[in-house]
């Protein structure tokens, strides 16, 4: 996907965070979603954050998921710099299990929102088929994509036999 011009930025606040954000670039690949991964931090990396985001716009990206843990303000700092959707992911985090990460991801004050998504890999997938699902609006190739996606994965499920 490094080819095209990507449509969707992935953040993530650490490079600790990539084991579970992979699925979120993993999901974006399966729909042949143009995207980037980069690690950025609102704490460690502020200033090339803002400028990173900042610039999104302008380059074509229509989607950003920011992923972080613990002190999780990424997604947050992340919508106050762009008006492109900011879909949050919260990391589990080795002290809180991620309610820490969830918490300062999903309290956002009125004004300035972050979608926020399930904690771990979970949200990580979720975040990339919401990104589809955004994308989708004014794609009608992708929304057939995304269609036989679920068909494929409801038929799935009916295969499961219990032992
Ligand atoms: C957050 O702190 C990151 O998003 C990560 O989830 C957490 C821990 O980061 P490391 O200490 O592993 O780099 O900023």
């Amino acid at each position: 996907m490094a080819s095209e011009s990507p449509l969707v930025g992935v953040l993530m606040g650490s490079q600790s965070d990539w084991e579970a954000m992979r699925s979120a670039s993993d999901t974006l690949a399966r729909f042949e979603v143009a995207h980037e991964c980069r690690v950025l931090s609102a704490h460690r990396t502020p200033a090339a954050t803002v400028e990173y985001v900042a610039a999104a716009e302008t380059r074509g990206i229509e989607v950003l998921i920011a992923a972080a843990g613990g002190a999780a303000h990424l997604a947050g700092v992340v919508a106050a710099h762009t008006l492109v959707p900011v879909l949050g992911v919260p990391m589990e985090s080795p002290s809180l299990k991620g309610l820490d990460s969830l918490l300062s991801t999903v309290q956002m004050p009125g004004g300035i929102p972050v979608g926020t998504l399930a904690i771990g890999k979970p949200g990580a997938v979720n975040a990339a088929l919401l990104a589809v699902a955004i994308l989708a609006n004014s794609r009608p190739s992708l929304r057939e994509k995304l269609r036989a996606f679920r068909a494929e994965q409801a038929a799935k499920v009916l295969e499961q036999t219990l032992g």
